[in-house]
């Protein structure tokens, strides 16, 4: 046997015992989620011949061709019967790209369809194109929302000066996209646009995190909320602001709305990540609220702090310290598949049900947004405790 058929053998079984471990809960959970102990989609997931020229002739050291640095930040829907996400790609060369995985039970086995997914451009090319948020929306399409991040044009002297804006594309096959014109609108640059899954009052209603430059969010951003009369030319002239940053608090630099909120009998549940900074650089967490039903602009329940934030090893990576979802799947039954990413690095799933969630939102008491109120909270809470002893 030659030393490429050992290697590229060695490779093939590598990537096939990965792709068939089984995940196992953790040990440990808060009695809201659960977590396990794999990533579900690691770099090490893509096919191999994504990644490797398999002809000895043109390849004989068998060395990796097309390197992939990270698996991370998907998109999420049930298709087929299968848990399906959208996996942001990111190749060594620091372009990301929309792959799409698939698993039967939605905890492990996740494998990648036959090619990455061939997002057509506009007529303004992408440079990059990342964080798919997926919507099955009641008009029948399946919406593709992801940021497209181009040079800005205004600052060419700045190499890392650029803009990012929400791209639109459309399927219904998750193969076929339709590139649609990005979402215009007149707050500076979009990140975290999200489309609603049903009509407000005839049009169609898209969250939004305007922002000033490409990191910073500037003086505005918190979550938005607009309305647009069609997705084919996405226009939101009026664009409000329905959940802002606030000082001391998980989401006190920012913060966006993370997949497509999920509809239930108490209202709109929703899950965002918020971001602060420490002196080890920005932090991100999960957070979670409600929004009433017939207006998914309003707050309704807004449990104090963060929902998850990177433990362990989550804590490493990329760009340490972080933790960010854009996609969940909810099942007939309840059961919720929370899709992460942590740390720009990996893919990771928690579970939960709706039953749990909406509690966790409703019953969680608020941030009174100082440490006085913090015991109170607590001094309620034992009370309760102390009198259900007697
Ligand atoms: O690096 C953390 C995240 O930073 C950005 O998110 P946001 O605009 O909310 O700060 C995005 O680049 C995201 O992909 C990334 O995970």
């Amino acid at each position: 046997m030659s030393n490429f058929t050992a290697r590229i053998e060695e490779l093939t079984n590598t990537q096939a015992q990965l792709l068939e471990r089984k995940n196992a809960p953790k040990s440990d959970s808060n009695g809201i989620y659960q977590r396990y102990k794999n990533p579900i989609v690691t770099p090490e997931h893509i096919p191999l011949n994504w990644r490797y020229d398999l002809n000895e002739k043109t390849n004989p050291h068998a060395m990796e061709r097309i390197g992939v640095n990270a698996t991370l930040n998907s998109g999420a829907i049930k298709f087929s019967d299968k848990y399906v996400i959208v996996v942001r790609v990111e190749g060594n060369d620091r372009k990301s790209y929309f792959a799409i995985a698939e698993s039967d039970n939605g905890i492990d086995g996740f494998r990648f369809w036959e090619r990455p997914i061939t997002m057509p451009e506009t007529d303004v090319p992408d440079t990059n194109i990342y964080d798919m948020r997926l919507t099955r929306h009641e008009d029948g399409y399946i919406y593709g929302l992801f940021c497209t991040e181009r040079k800005d044009q205004t600052n060419l002297a700045d190499m890392s000066a650029a803009e990012a804006q929400c791209g639109i594309a459309r399927t219904k096959d998750l193969i076929n996209w339709e590139r649609l014109p990005d979402l215009v609108t007149y707050s500076g640059q979009q990140r975290n646009v999200v489309l609603h899954p049903e009509f407000v009052d005839g049009k169609y209603a898209l969250y939004t995190r305007p922002q000033d430059s490409f990191i910073s969010v500037g003086g505005g951003g918190g979550i938005g909320w607009g309305l647009s009369e069609s997705m084919v030319n996405a226009e939101i002239k009026d664009e409000i602001i329905i959940d802002n940053k606030v000082y001391h608090t998980i989401k006190e630099v920012k913060n966006g709305q993370g997949p497509a909120p999920i509809k239930t009998a108490e209202g709109w549940l929703h899950l965002a990540h918020g971001v602060r900074n420490t002196a080890a650089g920005l932090r991100y967490v999960l957070y979670m609220f409600m929004t009433d039903l017939n207006k998914p602009w309003q707050i309704i329940y807004s449990p104090a702090g963060h929902f998850i934030a990177p433990e362990g090893d989550e804590r490493v990576g990329d760009v340490s310290n972080v933790v960010f979802s854009n996609g969940w799947v909810v099942d007939d039954n309840g059961d919720v598949y929370i899709y992460y990413a942590s740390s720009d690095t990996r893919m990771h799933v928690a579970t939960s049900t709706l039953d749990k969630l909406v509690d966790f939102v409703i019953n969680t008491p608020e941030d009174g947004l100082r440490s006085f109120k913090s015991v109170e909270a607590i001094n309620t809470l034992i009370d309760k405790n102390l009198l259900e002893e007697k």
